[in-house]
């Protein structure tokens, strides 16, 4: 795997406990003033970041394998998206594309065009952030079908705004005491293989019939569905039932959504997840990694659907800015040049080599996911979810100086979403810690 050229030395240093003196200071700070419900999992306030790195305020040096949530996928100080983010704020930093637009929110839309699956004339609109390109997702299905539900699946995540949190299967933290949530949100079973056995074509079956049973193809506007879950724990349908899904949903005029928020723009070795199997999806979500850090989201998908809404029924007043749009220009164009989508897939194999040895442990249920989106799935001697051995593993990590994190609706899987530019000593060396912690307890 090659490596790059990077601004900051690509090495994990502990050179304090953990947080250093520098970094409590600040969270004593942020205790008074920011309200506690963000509880930032590091243990230390970043100053500098780049390639595989995050250095915090007291000079320790993390092996980042969270990419800011699988955003920073270009690196975090990428030289191409710096200087582009710079020069674009010297011309002007917001104009509101619905009231004087400029030529960059086009060319974003020209390239999800070309990027995202099919060849049949698509348009897009571009917004903020993930939970709100769900929402206009969910818009433009029930304008163009003139329809209203919606059906979402088992473990599913799609966001924290009333809509999205009604779509997002986990309770805790996201919903409690947040109700009460936007109706005609349903919830069908996952293809989870590890726990159901099923595979694809039954699990979709299964998921199909209960929407016409529960449901009704003539109530129902669109399927929402993570090609890889994310933070429900890096589930992996099982082959078959995307494609299945999808070709129901055309059967049965139901817009087939793909939130490819987390597992897009080349995080699983290819541009989209749902490229995996073939699956064109109508509409297609995206965020995240899509501009290099900056906060740009997207929907791209079908011209006619995309048309649905009335003149003027989409928008916002960030939607699409201006350096937003010329960081994701610049971060595509990153990702083309040096084949992200396949150094995914190199790290994968990476990632394969050192992980999956651990399935010969009883505590390692799975080694599941693809490219950098690879997960493990941690249970008891019994086999059941172990959320506490997962927090630990991941506490003792992050106190070694590699930030991991972990996901799933019983908190027992870490997750591994490195950056797509990491070296591979980095990566080598930060997954060699995460197998011996593991085994230590195991
Ligand atoms: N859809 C598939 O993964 C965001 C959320 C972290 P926003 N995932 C990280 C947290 O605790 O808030 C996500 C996603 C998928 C939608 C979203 C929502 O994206 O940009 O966070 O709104």
């Amino acid at each position: 795997m090659h490596d790059f050229t990077y601004r900051l030395p690509q090495q994990r240093t502990v050179r304090t406990s953990l947080p250093g003196p520098r970094s409590s200071a600040l969270s004593e700070r942020r205790e008074a003033v920011v309200a506690r419900a963000l509880s930032p999992g590091l243990p230390g306030f970043v100053v500098d970041a780049d390639g595989g790195v995050l250095v915090d305020a007291d000079g320790n040096s993390f092996i980042d394998f969270a990419s800011g949530i699988a955003v920073t996928s270009v690196g975090a100080s990428n030289k191409k998206v710096a200087k582009a983010v710079s020069e674009s704020v010297t011309h002007f930093t917001h104009t509101s594309f619905m009231v004087s637009p400029y030529e960059s929110y086009v060319a974003v839309c020209e390239k999800l065009a070309e990027l995202t699956p099919g060849d049949h004339p698509k348009k897009s609109v571009l917004l903020n952030s993930g939970a709100e390109a769900v929402e206009n997702a969910v818009k433009i299905a029930r304008a163009h079908t003139g329809k209203n539900a919606v059906v979402v699946f088992d473990h599913g995540y799609h966001g924290r705004t009333n809509l999205t949190m009604a779509m997002t299967a986990k309770n805790k933290p996201y919903k409690t005491g947040f109700g009460p949530f936007a109706a005609e949100v349903y919830r069908a079973p996952m293809s989870y293989p590890l726990r159901d056995g099923l595979d694809g074509e039954t699990a979709a079956a299964r998921a199909t019939k209960m929407m016409e049973q529960e449901i009704g193809t003539e109530n129902l506007a669109c399927v929402v569905i993570e090609p890889i879950q994310g933070e429900g724990g890096f589930i992996e349908p099982a082959r078959g039932f995307l494609p299945a899904l999808q070709a129901w949903c055309q059967e049965n005029n139901v817009v087939f959504v793909a939130d490819e928020i987390q597992a897009g723009f080349c995080r699983t070795g290819r541009w989209f997840a749902c490229e995996e199997e073939q699956v064109v999806p109508d509409l297609v979500t995206m965020a995240k990694g899509i501009a290099g850090g900056l906060p740009l989201s997207a929907v791209t998908g079908r011209a006619e659907m995309m048309d649905a809404p009335v003149v003027g029924g989409l928008g916002g007043t960030y939607g699409g800015n201006p350096i937003a749009c010329d960081a994701a220009l610049a971060a595509i164009s990153e990702m083309e040049e040096h084949d992200l989508a396949g150094r995914a897939r190199e790290m994968e194999a990476i990632i394969r080599e050192i992980l999956e040895p651990l399935t010969e442990l009883d505590t390692v249920a799975e080694v599941r996911g693809r490219g950098a989106m690879v997960a493990l799935e941690l249970v008891t001697a019994e086999g059941q979810p172990n959320g506490a051995l997962t927090s630990e593993v991941a506490a003792a990590c992050k106190q070694q100086g590699i930030l991991i994190l972990s996901c799933g609706l019983d908190g027992n899987v870490i997750r591994l979403l490195p950056s797509l530019v990491i070296s591979e000593a980095l990566l080598r060396e930060g997954l060699d810690i995460l197998a011996t912690e593991i085994r230590s307890r195991s």
